[in-house]
């Protein structure tokens, strides 16, 4: 167990073992681990008013994850493993509150978070080789460990269109989301933005409004859900022999149990290969992309074969053949974007009350008081639903005053791209961990098993250096630049850089285009992972 630091110093600043940034997945996991099992003294802070962090934020009509449920949750935790429940294949947004809550509470996890409190600065001193992190409601704390538990998908973009400041209905981002709902019955609505969120949130949104125009930039791929509830029996049966399927899940790819599949696309016959997609699409998910052949996401003409067969699928749905045209994907390989899924999204523009906007051709040029103008025409709204993204992984850095070494900036270090060893910390930056910071899989796998392995290798390193009178860790410059170069060679073989993406940053006006999470899989990772902390740590000078 590590030595307690002092509460208070003489300048009456409260002395902590660790600061933790943020109390969804990865804050409340990393507060049980540090807390709980190595004892030291945490405090977390957090901006919302309670636990969840994107799934405290986002409550958007539709919201709902894409991991199927069982495998979206802690493992750490086997009695919490069998005692929840999950309703249905896919995991919907209030659902996934209600397990955090319960996780929060069966461990006691709030007692430790100051909620309403957003960390503004953290700034490094040296002499002390402490961190003094201060807040928006004027705390300031000191702490030998700082862990940055802020999410990949926190910080929204809305759109800087002129005129929005006037608009006289109502207007929402997707993921800052009113708590008691909003109510589109009989209402023009916009929806601007076919992401994810988007793509969730339009159908439920156009069966309540009066109009729905959804304003569409890029055409996306989707997969159906086929979401459904799900029984006992079946809940019972995965909990037969839970730890064998997570430990799968551990090894893969996407942190997902789905068996590698060794099949190419190139290697079967036309009729085969119809076969295959037509089977992985009655059965939804994710199993269409992982599930079907192994080349679709490093080959370009195995690519092609299951673009051109979602094409064909978005024409066989939609109706009108314009509307179908227009929902067509041809400006991007399948997957270079996030693979979406969902549930009726494509069925969706066959109805009366739904039009599709093309701001590709005709972009959006104003908004006024009464609704949106584009380059083609002009649309009366009541509300207006930003589901336009995040300013993603390196967002949620930039808005906290980081400053390790030196007092240099982690925004200023990071103004061409994000690096970080192992996406966990950053050189210049001793004892600040970053749990699936960038260059680590994150937002390509299923989340919590990510989190998982980040925070126990964390708590492992903490650990170590508690244990051996390590005062500072921090990557070695070298091992770093090696690492950002191995997460941009890896990315170079995959389809993602075929598309302006998120992943890439290329949602946002003026950010650096650089490939930010790694596509290496999450088996790879955590081997590598395992091997860097076997060979003491190799790659982070200790002190
Ligand atoms: P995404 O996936 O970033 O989608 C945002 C959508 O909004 C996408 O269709 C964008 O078009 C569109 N967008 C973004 N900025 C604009 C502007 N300025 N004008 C018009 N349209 C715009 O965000 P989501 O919230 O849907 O999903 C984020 C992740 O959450 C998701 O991938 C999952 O991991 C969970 P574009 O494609 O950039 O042309």
């Amino acid at each position: 167990m590590a030595q307690r630091s002092e509460t208070i110093d003489e300048t009456g600043i409260e002395q902590l073992d660790a600061v933790v940034i943020g109390a969804g997945f990865s804050g409340l996991y990393m507060n049980y681990s540090l807390r709980d099992r190595l004892g030291l003294d945490v405090r977390v802070y957090e901006a919302g008013d309670d636990v969840g962090g994107t799934w405290y934020w986002n409550r958007y009509p539709g919201a709902r994850c894409d991991s199927e449920s069982y495998i979206y949750c802690f493992t750490f935790d086997k009695d919490l493993m069998q005692e929840w429940e999950w309703s249905g294949k896919y995991p919907e947004q209030p659902e996934i509150l209600r397990y955090l809550n319960h996780v929060a509470d069966r461990f006691d996890l709030r007692r430790n978070i100051r909620f309403g409190t957003r960390v503004t600065a953290a700034h490094y001193d040296e002499g002390a080789d402490r961190w003094l992190v201060e807040t928006d409601t004027g705390e300031r704390v000191s702490t030998r460990y700082l862990v940055t538990a802020i999410g990949c998908l926190s910080v929204g973009n809305v759109p800087n269109i002129p005129g929005l400041e006037t608009f006289a209905g109502e207007w929402y981002h997707t993921g800052a989301w009113p708590h008691d709902g909003v109510d589109f019955t009989g209402k023009r609505v916009g929806v601007v933005g076919t992401g994810s969120s988007g793509v969730q949130s339009i159908p439920v949104i156009a069966k309540q409004a009066g109009h729905l125009w959804v304003f569409q930039r890029t055409a996306q791929y989707t997969i159906p859900a086929r979401h459904h509830t799900v029984d006992k029996a079946f809940l019972d049966e995965i909990k037969k022999d839970y730890d064998a399927i997570m430990e799968k899940a551990r090894w893969s790819y996407g942190g997902m149990p789905i068996s590698p599949i060794e099949r190419s696309a190139l290697e079967v016959s036309d009729e085969e290969r119809l076969e295959i997609y037509e089977k992985a699409w009655a059965e939804g998910g994710f199993a269409f992309f992982r599930g079907s052949f192994y080349d679709i996401a490093t080959d370009r003409r195995a690519n092609d074969t299951a673009s051109e067969f979602i094409r064909s699928k978005i024409r066989e749905v939609v109706k009108d053949p314009e509307v179908a045209e227009k929902l067509v994907p041809v400006d991007h390989p399948f997957a270079s974007k996030r693979p979406l899924i969902d549930t009726e999204y494509f069925e969706t523009y066959n109805r009366d009350n739904v039009t599709l906007v093309d701001i590709r051709h005709w972009p959006i040029t104003e908004i006024t008081p009464e609704g949106i103008r584009t380059e083609d025409g002009f649309y009366p709204l009541d509300i207006i639903v930003f589901a336009t993204g995040f300013d993603a992984m390196t967002g949620p850095f930039n808005r906290i005053d980081v400053r390790g070494r030196g007092g240099q900036k982690l925004r200023d270090k990071w103004a061409h791209g994000p690096s970080a060893y192992l996406g966990i910390a950053s050189a210049g930056f001793p004892n600040l961990f970053m749990i699936t910071g960038p260059g680590s899989p994150s937002v390509l796998s299923n989340m919590p098993v990510s989190i998982e392995q980040h925070v126990d290798w964390i708590t492992d390193l903490i650990a170590h250096m508690d244990a051996h009178g390590v005062r500072r860790a921090e990557p070695d410059p070298d091992a770093e630049e090696d690492w950002v170069a191995h997460v941009d060679a890896v990315a170079g073989k995959t389809m993602y850089l075929l598309a302006d993406s998120w992943y890439l940053g290329a949602n946002i006006p003026g950010k650096p285009r650089r490939f930010m999470p790694y596509a290496g899989g999450v088996g790879n990772y955590r081997k590598r992972c395992d091997e860097v902390a076997a060979a003491g740590y190799e790659g982070f000078v200790l002190t």
